[in-house]
Formats: C-alpha cells, sequence, structure tokens
C-alpha cells in the first residue's frame, strides 16, 4: 500500500519495509511512473499507481512482497549459539503463530521454537546439525497479514526501518477497537479472554502475543522452556499413542530421536574415540549393609532416603584425594589436562526421558546425608523431566549404578571430556569364605572403572579402586574422614 501522509510524505511498504518521498519531489506523473518502477525494482509484482494527483493523500492495493526473516531469539542461559537438530517445516510449508519451526539444542539444554507469524516458509537457513546464533535467521517466512510484520519490530536485528514508524503509529493509535493478529485472538478466545482487558504493549495499543502470555502467567521465554516442552512433548506423545494408525500391528515405523537420547547420541559417538582402560573388582559390602540399615531411620527422619549411593559417592570422593587424575579433565585434541578441584560427581540416572547424567557439586565438602539429600532432588527432578541446565554440566567423575536393575560386571563409557568412571552391578547375597577359611554369607557388589587411557595407567586406576574398596569394605573409615 502507498499512501500520502499528511506530513507530505509517500510511504510504501515494501519487503518490510517504509520508503519515503517527500511530496514535494514527486509533482508529476512522470516522476509517480520512476516511483511505481522502484517499486517494482524492490520486487513488488505490480502496482496500480496509475493516478496520481498531489492535492490529496491517495491509496491504492498494491499487492506486496512481505517475507521476513524469522530470527532465532534469546533462548536464556547464555547461550549464544545452538544446533538445529530437527525441522518440523520445509519450505512451502504454511505455519501459524506457535507452530513449532524447528528444535534446537546446545550444551545445556533443548528447546522448540515456535513460529511468532502466520505464514508460508521460503527459506531454511540451516542444515540439521547446523550451527545457528541467536539473533540470526533461522527461516524465512512470507507472512500473510501486514499485521504479523507489525508485531516483530522489537526482536529484529539491525531494524533500520525503526526511524520510520512514527507516522505509522500515530495512525494505528487513532483505532479505537482492540487490535490483535488473527492468531493472537485465536489463543485468547481458546482461553476466553477479553482482548480489552489485556495490558497491550505493542505499536499503538497492539496487543501481543507475550501480552496474552502474560495474562495466562506465562512468560515468553516459557515458549521456549525445556521443562514446559517436555509436558508438550508428552502431551503429543500420548495423542500419537491413542492414534490407531500407531496402534497396528506388524508395521516399521521411524521415529526422531530427541531429548536426552540425542545428547547421548553425542557424547556417546564421541566417547567412541576414548581408547577405555576397565578394570574390575568384587566388593564385600556386608558391613555397609549393616550400616546402611542402622542409619536409614535416622536420614528417614531427617527427610533422606538413603541408599547405597551416597556411601560409594563419598568413598569416590576420597579415593580421588589420592588419585587427583582421574578426576581431571582433557581438551578436545588432549593437548592439555585440567585437575578439577571440585567434586562434582555425576550419578547415571534412568528417567522416562532416557539416561541422563546430573552431577552431585562439591561432593568433598558434603556429608553422606547431604549427598544422600542432593541424590533425592536430582532423582526426584529426573524423574519430572525438572532437571535444570547447572545440574547437567560440570561433572568431573561419574558412577552408573546399574545394579539397581541388576548385573555383576559391565563397562561403563566414559563421559568425555570426563577421563573415569565406575559402575555398580547389583548387591548379591553369596557364599565366601572368611579369614579362617569358614564358608560365610557375605553381601557382594561387583564394581567396573573404565579409564582414559591415553592419560591413566591401569596400575592408577586400580589403586585408586583399591582405595575405593578399603572405604567400602570398612565404612568405618569413610565415617572418619567426615
Ligand atoms: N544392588 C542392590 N540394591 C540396590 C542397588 C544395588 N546395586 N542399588 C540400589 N539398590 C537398592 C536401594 O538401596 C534401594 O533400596 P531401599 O529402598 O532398601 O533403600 C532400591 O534399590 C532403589 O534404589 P534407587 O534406585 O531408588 O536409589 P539409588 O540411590 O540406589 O540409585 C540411581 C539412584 C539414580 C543411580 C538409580 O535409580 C538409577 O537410575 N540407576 C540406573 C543407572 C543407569 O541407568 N546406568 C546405566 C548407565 S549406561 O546406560
Amino acid at each position: 500500500m502507498a499512501t500520502l501522509l499528511r506530513n507530505g510524505r509517500l510511504k510504501a511498504n515494501v519487503t518490510t519495509r517504509y520508503i519515503y518521498l517527500k511530496s514535494s519531489t514527486i509533482k508529476n506523473e512522470n516522476q509517480c511512473r520512476c516511483f511505481n518502477q522502484y517499486l517494482f525494482k524492490r520486487n513488488v509484482k505490480s502496482s496500480r499507481l496509475s493516478a496520481f494527483n498531489p492535492s490529496r493523500s491517495f491509496q491504492t492495493s498494491l499487492p506486496l512482497d512481505k517475507i521476513i526473516p524469522f530470527y532465532l531469539s534469546d533462548i536464556g542461559e547464555g547461550i549464544r549459539e545452538v544446533s538445529v537438530k530437527e525441522w518440523f517445516v520445509k519450505v512451502g510449508d504454511k505455519v501459524e503463530q506457535f507452530d513449532n519451526i524447528c528444535e534446537v539444542q546446545s550444551d545445556k539444554a533443548s528447546a522448540t521454537i515456535t513460529s511468532r507469524y502466520d505464514g508460508k516458509i521460503t527459506k531454511l537457513y540451516h542444515k540439521i546439525d547446523g550451527v545457528a546464533f541467536v539473533g540470526e535467521p533461522l527461516v524465512d517466512i512470507d507472512v500473510e497479514d501486514e499485521e504479523s510484520l507489525q508485531t516483530d519490530t522489537k526482536e529484529k536485528k539491525n531494524d533500520n526501518q525503526n526511524s520510520n514508524t512514527v507516522e505509522e503509529e500515530n495512525d494505528v493509535s487513532k483505532r479505537s477497537k482492540v487490535l490483535a493478529t488473527p492468531a493472537v485472538r485465536r489463543i485468547a478466545m481458546q482461553n476466553k479472554i477479553d482482548l480489552s482487558t489485556v495490558n497491550s504493549t505493542g505499536r499503538g495499543g497492539r496487543v501481543l502475543k507475550e501480552d496474552v502470555l502474560k495474562f495466562l502467567n506465562i512468560s515468553s521465554e516459557d515458549s521456549n522452556d525445556v521443562n514446559k516442552m517436555k509436558k508438550a512433548e508428552k502431551r503429543n506423545t500420548l495423542y500419537v499413542a491413542q492414534t490407531p494408525h500407531l496402534k497396528s500391528i506388524g508395521q516399521d515405523k521411524t521415529l526422531p530421536i530427541t531429548g536426552y537420547t540425542k545428547i547421548m547420541v553425542k557424547t556417546m559417538s564421541t566417547s567412541l574415540k576414548i581408547p577405555h582402560f576397565v578394570y574390575s573388582d568384587e566388593i564385600d559390602v556386608t558391613p555397609l549393609v549393616i550400616i546402611r540399615s542402622e542409619t536409614k531411620k535416622a536420614a528417614a527422619e531427617a527427610g533422606v532416603n538413603l541408599t547405597f549411593m551416597p556411601f560409594f559417592i563419598k568413598a569416590a570422593s576420597l579415593a580421588l584425594n589420592n588419585f587427583p587424575i582421574l578426576n581431571s579433565s582433557v581438551d578436545e585434541n588432549c593437548e592439555n589436562i585440567t585437575y578439577k578441584a571440585a567434586h562434582n560427581i555425576g550419578v547415571a540416572m534412568d528417567t522416562p526421558g532416557g539416561l541422563v547424567v546430573p552431577n552431585i557439586k562439591n561432593v568433598q565438602q558434603k556429608s553422606i546425608l547431604e549427598i544422600g539429600n542432593d541424590l533425592n532432588r536430582l532423582q526426584r527432578d529426573g524423574q519430572e523431566g525438572a532437571l535444570k541446565p547447572n545440574d547437567l554440566t560440570g561433572g568431573t567423575f561419574s558412577l552408573s549404578n546399574i545394579g539397581v536393575i541388576g548385573g555383576t560386571y559391565t563397562k561403563p563409557v566414559i563421559l568425555s571430556p570426563q577421563v573415569s568412571i565406575g559402575a555398580l552391578g547389583k548387591i548379591q547375597i553369596l557364599p565366601r569364605f572368611d579369614k579362617d577359611g569358614n564358608v560365610v554369607k557375605a553381601h557382594i557388589v561387583c564394581v567396573s572403572w573404565s579409564a582414559d587411557h591415553r592419560v591413566v595407567d591401569g596400575v592408577t586406576m586400580a589403586k585408586f579402586s583399591n582405595k575405593w574398596k578399603f572405604y567400602i569394605e570398612n565404612p568405618s573409615h569413610l565415617m572418619l574422614e567426615l
């Protein structure tokens, strides 16, 4: 649309940009024709500015090229770049506001990005696993209505038309009805919200998506919140499970790898490059079984479900004091090694979303009860899909208790850039000889350690295991060190 404004400037909206010409510069039909040619060069498909009367404002119907980039906005946690893990759209697809565009993942979290516009996708900027930067375009969208465009000004990078919007704002503010895009109206309708009661922050009093979300007590950042996305995913899963197609037996089905499993793909593929040295031993935990049963009730009174893990974790931290290289990390090309001051011990955890390894921070400073408390919290959050990026990052050493399921020996896989990990089998009651040669009933658990053999030799790993075994088989010494 081209408009001669009251202040004597001519405005046309072309590819989201306003073009202004002083009326004094368009004085005759010839100049108007030049202006139309200019519009044509700017990819405006046709112009009906055939008549020009400088004495009055004019409006014409002008098909516009409204293809605009949709930028990756800030998804919090200081994340500056993400990799695109999945596209939910392709070129030519029609989208509405809140429709899923893509799933992105950083080293801290994953998020589903949803559309701010109604329109048609005209370009995808990244391939799968391509890196997208905050503030850079993800897709181009041919937006359906001009209103959508006008809601977006605050998120555009280098928005050089801002200085030219004053007239538009003045025009809009004069309208008395509630201004909102159709999609925003739809959300309001679905949630039975009277838009006139919503505090609007858009230009000219326009009610934005964020305003409605705020009204509903949902922050706009939450649309990228991992946990809320998980809930949404759960809803989707429920829906899929109910569709008769997927219930049918005997058909192959291919599903995208998502969530924690997707992280596992990345970390385990990296781990494959590490030469693993594996060392295993069996531990007599009979005294520990007694101590745990003696202290379990007191721990419960303190609000802690005391399992064997806090003892295993504390013993690992004490043994790490003697073998700090096992609490180190190496850089990508294994050229530098960093000895970590904190014992942030990761615990492999089976959750509804898959395997995840949150870590307990500063185990070296914590009592067994405090470790138990932290573990309980991580376990609870893991079950609810509420683990935070801080829980999942910064681990320096890991333990995996697969024994809750069963088994004896296993080969744990190192979580790069860490250099070692331990795995426990099931505690079993087995016959063993005591020091006098008598057969006795013993509680036995098998432990297996993996070390990065590029920087850790087998003897170091074995000595560490012996030290850890000493604490577990002699829990009174474990208590002494607290
Ligand atoms: N042998 C026998 N019993 C065990 C045991 C073992 N190795 N480990 C735990 N138990 C017992 C616990 O003591 C507890 O019994 P009580 O109720 O009498 O206390 C019960 O099993 C359940 O324990 P838990 O699983 O709730 O808690 P935990 O602290 O022992 O373990 C966690 C926590 C998160 C490590 C565990 O729940 C888990 O997810 N393990 C799976 C780890 C995994 O997936 N490893 C594979 C990694 S590679 O894919």
